[in-house]
């Protein structure tokens, strides 16, 4: 979990709900629930296919125990998904099991409800049917190990903010909050636009240029690449980049391609429009991102996460797949549009 503190405590939430994301990434899910408890164990409910529970036959035990007991086996047979985990974390739902001073795992699958509790990640009892359902879903409920965590104590404000930014990068998916410690409040992240709505709420406080953000999509060499940019009146720039969901604060060369790309594009627009006569020189990245607001949500197979906090993209393809895709776009946008790209020409040269 990387720590013993509140950062590896909330990572533990963020573990299980990896899970449930996987399931909504490849449309098995479209809900996920996280509720908070008062005694601090906290339930992780979706509506996907549920964890197999059908017997191992080289472990001599449940899927779903094999699931929950040994590291690295949580992962999809079907290898063809981008997988939310093997990012930054990615250890897997039975990392938190063993973190945990006692675990429960229900699930609803082939008709019948199925149930295994575990205490610091050993199983009480073999998992075994308790129900019937005709629905399917995975639901985990954990209480943190007092004896491994400094503090128990969940943030609602940590896992509110992470839950917003995983509904804004998985449109149509909803993901609901709740905390049932001291006064009751529970919340509702479901973002219809997706990263659109991202940079929409973004600049809820500022004067924007243009009502709609641009935004576009695009698949490259297996590479899926989402972008929307908004211009506001301020001279500041809001730059979230993200790989397979991972916010990539350190940067790398999706961003140096989108960067490059917006520079160049602008500059082009400018002058063949014949807009930069009292300029001695073109534009420079600085001056076209003053006011810049940017989402940009990749997709792709082996991503490399490097830096100190393994949070920078390091695929070198990665940079002309992002840069030609919004050379592409964007400059069409801009022929589609010139008062937007006049206002943001303009605002540059200033
Ligand atoms: C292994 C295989 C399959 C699904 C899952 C794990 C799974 C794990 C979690 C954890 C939380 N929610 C989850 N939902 C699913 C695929 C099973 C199949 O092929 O049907």
């Amino acid at each position: 979990m990387g720590s013993t503190g509140a950062r590896g405590l909330h990572h533990l939430v963020f573990e299980v709900v990896d899970n449930s994301i996987d399931e909504a990434i490849n449309k098995y899910c479209d809900q996920i629930k996280v509720t908070i408890h008062i005694d601090n164990s906290v339930t992780v409910e979706d509506n996907g296919r549920g964890i197999p529970v059908e017997l191992h036959p080289q472990a001599k035990k449940s899927s779903l125990e094999v699931v929950m007991t040994m590291l690295h086996a949580g992962g999809k047979f079907d290898a063809k998904s981008y997988q939310i985990s093997g990012g930054l974390h990615g250890v897997g739902v039975s990392v938190v099991n063993a973190l945990s001073e006692w675990l429960e795992v229900e699930v609803k699958r082939d008709g019948g409800v199925y149930r295994q509790v575990y205490e610091r990640g050993k199983p009480k009892e073999p998992a075994k049917q308790i129900g019937k359902s005709k629905t399917t879903g995975t639901k985990v409920t954990f209480l943190p190990d007092k004896q491994i965590f400094e503090s128990i104590e969940f943030h609602y404000d940590i896992l509110a903010q992470r839950l917003r930014e995983l509904a804004f990068l998985n449109a149509e998916l909803r993901i609901i909050l709740i905390d049932e410690r001291g006064e009751p409040r529970s919340e509702e992240f479901y973002y219809k636009g997706g990263i659109i709505a991202f940079v929409e709420y973004l600049n809820r406080n500022k004067n924007v240029f243009h009502k709609k953000p641009i935004s576009f999509m695009d698949t490259k060499d297996g590479v899926v690449v989402e972008i929307a940019l908004q211009y506001n009146d301020s001279y500041n720039e809001q730059f979230f980049s993200y790989a397979n969901f991972i916010h990539t604060t350190e940067g790398g060369t999706h961003e140096i391609g989108f960067k490059s790309a917006l520079t160049r594009t602008i500059n082009n627009y400018a002058q063949a429009n014949n807009l930069l006569r009292n300029l001695k020189s073109n534009l420079s990245g600085e001056d076209v991102r003053e006011g810049l607001t940017a989402v940009i949500s990749l997709k792709l197979r082996d991503p490399q996460f490097e830096g100190q906090t393994k949070t920078k993209l390091g695929n070198s393809d990665v940079k002309g797949i992002v840069e030609s895709i919004t050379n592409e776009k964007l400059s069409a946008f801009f022929e589609e549009n010139p008062p937007i790209a006049r206002k943001i020409v303009f605002k540059s040269v200033e």
